[in-house]
C-alpha cells in the first residue's frame, strides 16, 4: 500500500471543503450555539508556528463542538492598523494600506493550508472602512452616554523631530528616528471612561470562572483597589506659600504614622509647582523628572530622588514632632492626592528613599513571633502583618485595629475621611499617528469640538499620504484635515488624532455575530451568540486587551447594542512554541534548516549542511524570533509534511499552556504516526466487507476487547477535549492505535463475524477520534472505509457506557487438573467464550503435546479445567 501523501490530499479536502462551503456559519437556530474565537492577528506578513499552534487549538474544539451538535461560530480576521505599517511606508516607501491588505492575502492563503474550519465569509480587517465606519459611530455613542472626554495628558516629545513619539519609538529615551532626548509634553488627548466601570470590572471577575486564576488577578492588580485614607497635614515653615496651609495624602496604611518620617509630594503637585516659582533649584529638579519617560516600569526603575522644599508638616499626634516635606520623583501626580507620609521601615520605596537622604527609620509594626528588642529593618522594608509598638495609643494593636482607631480618631478631628482608590486609570485612546482609526470630531474656533454627522461617516483615511516628514501625515496633509464646521458652516479641522489599535480589538468579537451589518451589531445575532464561549490567545494580552474588552462590552450594554457585560466566557491561554538556537564560531545565528543534527554516544552535535566539518554550537532553548533564527516557516513544513503533522504535533508533547519546544524528532514522530493511521486503515478496511451490518447478538473474546479499547478511547478523547487538555487526548488515540493494531494482528480474529462488526466500529471512531486534530487524514480515511459524505458534517458517535466499565475477570487455566496459564475475559463470557479462550493458548498446546482433548470443564468466572 502506498504512503499517504498528506501535501496532495490536504489539498483536496481543502478544495472540497471550501467548494461545499463546509463551515459556512448555520442560521438553523434549533440547535445550541457554540462560539469560539482565537485572537485574531496582526498581518505583519508570514504566519508563524505559534499562529499554528493557537489556531489548530480552536479548529479542534471548533471541530469537536460541531461534531457534537452545536451550532459554531469560528470566525477569522484581522487586527490591522498599528506601527508597523506607516514603518514599512518609511523604510520600503510602500503605502500602509497596500502593505496590509497584501500581507493579509498571503496570510490568509498560508492559514487555509492548515485546514481550519473558519467561516471566510465573516473575514474583516480593522482597518476596513466597513468596520471602522461602525467604531467611530460607538465612539460617538460613548460620548453621547458621556463615557469619553478630552484632557490634557503627557507624550513623548522629540524635540528635534517635532513629533509625539510611540512607546515603541522611545529608545534608551531617545527618539528613534532624530536620537534625540525625549521630552514629555502635555497635549489635549482622548479618553474612555474605564475607571467609570472599575467596581463593576472587579466584581464580574468573581463570575469567570471560567478564566485562569493568573489572569483574573492581574486584572485585580491592575484594577487596584484601595480601602484607605486621606489625612489632612498642617504645615509650617517660612516658606509655606499662601493657601497652603495643609497637605492631604492618601494612605492604606493609617497604621504606620508613628513610623512617619517626611512628607513626599509630586513634583507635578501643586504645593511643588507653587514652591518652584520662587525656587530656581526646585524648578530645575521638576525639570528632570520629567526626562523619566512616561510608563510605570519607567518611573519604578528610576533611581528615588527627592528635593527638601524646607516646609516641614505637624504629625498629628505628636506635635513636637516635625516631618521635613520632599518633593519625589517616585510620587505619581495621578494616584490618591499626589502626596504621601512616608513611612520608611514599611514600604520598600520610602525606605530606599530614607536611606539615601539619612532620613529616620522606626519600625511600628513586628511579626507577631518576633522580639521587640531584636527586631531590625534592614535592606528590607517589613510589609506583613503584626502588632504595633511605639506607637503611643496604638501599641499593642494588630494592624488592621489600629487603621481603624487611626481613622476615627481623625475623623472627629475632620483631619481624615476614609476613601476608595483605584489603581485603574481611564484609558487614554489618542494616537499621533496615520495607520488608524480617525477620532470622528471636528474641532471649530467657535463652536469647540463637533461630532462628525451620522450621515458624514466614515470619516475615511486618504490614501494619498507622505511620510517624507517626520509626525503625523493627517496632519501635513494639503486637504484632508480642512473642513466646514457642521454646526456654523465656518472654517474648522478634524481630528488628527486616530483611535488606539486596541480600541479596534475591543469589539471585533461582537462585530464577527454580524460582520456586515449596517449597524454596528446586531441584535438578534448579536444575542444569540454572545458570549464568547472559548477564548484562546496569549497571556500578554491577559490585562490589556481583555479589560478594554470588558470595558467596551459594558460601555456597548449601556448604550444598547449589547445586553451582556461579560463577553468571554472561558479563557484560555496558550503556551509559545520554542526552538533550540545555533550558532557558528564567528556568533552568528543560524537558522535550523541551516543545520544538521548528529548523535554520537549519545551527544549531540549540529554541523552546517552545506559542507564545513567543523561541528558548530547549540545555543538555549528559546521563544522562536527572527532575530535569533531559530523559527519554522509553516509554509514550508505544511509542503513537506503536510499540515496535520504539524497540528498533530503542536498540540502533542506538553499541555498547551505550558510551552512546546518544537524538535525535529517530536515531527518525525508525529509524521510516523499519521503513515501508521494510514496503515493501520488500509489493514482494516479489506476486512471490514466481509463484516454483517447488524450488530451482533453476542460478541467473541477478541471482539469484545476492540470494542471495550475503542470506546473507551473515544471517550477519553471527547473528555480531554472538553477540557482543552489536547496532549492528553493525542495520548489516548495513540494508546487505541496500539489497540487497533494489536487486535488487526490477532489471528484468533480471522472469520469471525463479530470481530468483523467490532473492527468497522473501531475503525470508524478512530477516525472521528483524529478528526479535530488530524481532519485531512481522517477525512482521507473515513472516504477510505467506504463512506462517501464527509466526516466533517458526521456527529460524533455515541458510546457504550457499559463498554467503559472495566468488568473483567481473570481466570485460571489448568491443563488435567494442573493450572498452566490464566485468561482475562469479560466478567460475562460464557462458556463457549471460555472455552475458545484457552484452548488458543500457546501454553495450553504445549501442555496437551497433541493428545485428544477428552473435554473441557468450565466453571464460569472461576476455572477452565482441560482434560486430555
Ligand atoms: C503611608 C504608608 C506606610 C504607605 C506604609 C504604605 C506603607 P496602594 O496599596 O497601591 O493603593 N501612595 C499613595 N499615593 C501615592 C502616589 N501618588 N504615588 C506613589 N505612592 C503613593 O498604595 C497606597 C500606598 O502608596 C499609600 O500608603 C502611600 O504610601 C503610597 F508602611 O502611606 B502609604
Ligand atoms: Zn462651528
Amino acid at each position: 500500500q502506498e504512503r499517504y501523501n498528506a501535501p496532495e490530499r490536504e489539498k483536496h479536502w481543502q478544495g472540497i471543503w471550501e467548494e461545499q462551503q463546509t463551515f459556512l456559519t448555520s442560521t438553523d437556530r434549533s440547535r445550541p450555539k457554540y462560539y469560539v474565537l482565537e485572537m485574531f492577528p496582526y498581518p505583519s506578513g508570514r504566519i508563524h508556528v505559534g499562529h499554528v499552534r493557537n489556531y489548530t487549538m480552536g479548529d479542534v474544539v471548533a471541530r469537536y463542538k460541531r461534531a457534537r451538535g452545536f451550532n459554531v461560530l469560528h470566525p477569522f480576521g484581522w487586527d490591522a492598523f498599528g506601527l508597523p505599517a506607516e514603518n514599512a511606508a518609511i523604510q520600503k516607501g510602500i503605502n500602509p494600506r497596500e502593505w496590509t491588505y497584501e500581507n493579509i492575502e498571503a496570510m490568509r492563503t498560508q492559514l487555509k493550508r492548515i485546514g481550519l474550519s473558519l467561516d471566510w465569509t465573516r473575514e474583516f480587517a480593522t482597518c476596513d472602512p466597513e468596520y471602522y465606519h461602525q467604531q467611530q459611530r460607538i465612539f460617538l455613542a460613548f460620548r453621547e452616554k458621556g463615557l469619553v472626554y478630552r484632557k490634557k495628558s503627557k507624550v513623548n516629545w522629540d524635540p528635534v523631530d517635532h513629533t509625539v513619539l510611540a512607546n515603541e519609538q522611545v529608545i534608551d529615551g531617545r527618539g528613534w528616528r532624530s536620537g534625540a532626548l525625549v521630552e514629555q509634553k502635555e497635549l489635549a488627548q482622548w479618553f474612555f471612561k474605564i475607571t467609570h466601570y472599575a467596581d463593576d470590572l472587579l466584581d464580574g471577575l468573581d463570575t469567570l470562572d471560567k478564566w485562569p486564576d493568573k489572569v483574573r488577578l492581574m486584572q485585580r492588580n491592575w484594577i487596584g483597589k484601595s480601602q484607605g485614607l486621606l489625612m489632612r497635614f498642617n504645615l509650617s515653615g517660612e516658606k509655606v506659600p499662601a493657601d497652603f496651609g495643609s497637605v492631604q495624602v492618601f494612605t492604606t496604611r493609617p497604621d504606620t504614622i508613628f513610623g512617619a518620617s517626611f512628607i513626599g509630594i509630586s513634583p507635578e503637585h501643586p504645593l511643588a509647582k507653587e514652591l518652584a516659582k520662587t525656587d530656581a533649584n526646585l524648578a530645575d529638579f521638576i525639570e528632570d523628572c520629567r526626562r523619566i519617560g512616561t510608563a510605570q516600569e519607567d518611573i519604578d526603575r528610576a533611581e528615588k530622588k527627592g528635593y527638601d522644599t524646607g516646609i516641614v508638616a505637624a504629625h498629628p499626634f505628636r506635635s513636637t514632632t516635625k516631618l521635613p516635606v520632599y518633593v519625589a520623583n517616585f510620587i505619581l501626580m495621578d494616584y490618591g492626592t499626589g502626596a504621601i507620609f512616608g513611612c520608611p521601615a514599611h514600604d520598600q520605596r520610602d525606605l530606599d528613599f530614607a536611606r539615601k537622604y539619612n532620613l529616620k527609620v522606626k519600625a511600628v509594626v513586628i511579626p507577631d513571633d518576633a522580639d521587640p528588642a531584636e527586631f531590625k529593618v534592614g535592606d528590607e522594608a517589613y510589609t506583613g502583618p503584626g502588632r504595633l509598638q511605639n506607637s503611643s495609643f496604638l501599641n499593642g494593636m494588630s494592624v488592621e485595629d489600629a487603621k481603624e482607631e487611626v481613622a476615627q480618631r481623625l475623623a472627629k478631628r475632620n483631619m481624615g475621611e476614609k476613601k476608595t482608590s483605584f489603581r485603574l486609570r481611564d484609558w487614554g485612546v489618542s494616537r499621533q499617528r496615520y495607520w488608524g482609526c480617525p477620532i470622528p470630531v471636528i474641532h471649530c474656533d467657535k463652536c469647540g469640538v463637533v461630532p462628525v454627522p451620522d450621515e458624514d461617516l466614515p470619516v475615511r483615511l486618504p490614501d494619498d499620504v507622505s511620510f517624507d516628514k517626520p509626525g503625523n501625515p493627517l496632519d501635513h496633509h494639503p486637504t484632508w484635515k480642512h473642513v466646514k464646521c457642521p454646526t456654523c458652516g465656518g472654517k474648522a479641522t478634524r481630528e488628527t488624532d486616530t483611535f488606539d489599535t486596541f480600541v479596534d480589538s475591543s469589539w471585533y468579537f461582537a462585530r464577527f455575530t454580524a460582520p456586515h451589518a449596517a449597524e454596528p451589531v446586531e441584535s438578534a445575532q448579536a444575542d444569540y451568540w454572545l458570549p464568547v464561549d472559548q477564548y484562546i490567545g496569549g497571556v500578554e494580552h491577559a490585562i490589556l486587551h481583555l479589560l478594554y474588552a470588558r470595558f467596551f462590552t459594558r460601555a456597548m450594554k449601556d448604550c444598547g447594542y449589547l445586553g451582556l457585560a461579560e463577553p468571554f466566557n472561558a479563557l484560555f491561554t496558550q503556551g509559545m512554541v520554542l526552538h533550540e538556537t545555533y550558532f557558528d564560531e564567528k556568533q552568528n545565528w543560524l537558522a535550523p534548516d541551516e543545520v544538521k543534527i548528529e548523535t554520537e554516544n549519545g551527544a549531540r552535535k549540529a554541523f552546517r549542511i552545506d559542507g564545513g566539518q567543523e561541528p558548530i554550537s547549540i545555543g538555549s532553548i528559546e521563544k522562536m524570533s527572527k532575530s535569533k533564527k531559530n523559527t519554522i516557516d509553516p509554509d514550508v513544513f505544511t509542503q513537506h509534511y503536510g499540515a496535520d503533522v504539524a497540528r498533530w504535533f503542536v498540540l502533542s508533547d506538553s499541555p498547551p499552556e505550558r510551552d512546546v519546544v518544537w524538535t525535529e524528532e517530536g515531527v518525525q514522530g508525529a509524521w510516523r504516526f499519521t503513515q501508521r493511521v494510514w496503515r493501520l486503515l488500509n489493514e482494516a478496511e479489506p476486512r471490514l466487507a466481509a463484516a454483517d451490518a447488524k450488530v451482533p447478538a453476542t460478541f467473541s473474546t477478541p471482539a469484545q476487547g476492540l470494542r471495550r479499547a475503542a470506546h473507551k478511547g473515544l471517550a477519553a478523547v471527547a473528555e480531554e477535549i472538553e477540557g482543552l487538555r489536547f496532549n492528553r487526548a493525542i495520548a489516548a488515540v495513540y494508546e487505541f492505535a496500539n489497540a487497533l493494531q494489536a487486535a488487526l494482528q490477532d489471528k484468533s480474529a480471522a472469520g469471525d463475524e463479530s470481530f468483523g462488526f467490532a473492527l468497522r466500529e473501531a475503525s470508524l471512531f478512530f477516525v472521528h477520534m483524529i478528526n479535530p486534530i488530524m481532519p485531512h487524514l481522517a477525512e482521507e480515511g473515513f472516504s477510505l472505509l467506504g463512506y462517501n459524505t464527509l466526516l466533517a458534517n458526521e456527529p460524533w458517535p455515541e458510546v457504550e457506557r457499559s463498554l467503559l466499565v472495566d468488568d473483567t475477570v481473570t481466570i485460571a487455566v489448568q491443563v488435567n487438573g494442573k493450572r498452566r496459564d490464566e485468561i482475562v475475559v469479560p466478567r460475562n463470557a460464557d462458556r463457549a467464550d471460555l472455552e475458545a479462550a484457552a484452548l488458543r493458548l500457546e501454553s495450553v498446546a504445549r501442555a496437551v503435546d497433541g493428545r485428544p482433548i477428552k473435554k473441557v470443564i468450565v466453571v464460569p468466572e472461576r476455572i477452565v479445567n482441560v482434560v486430555a
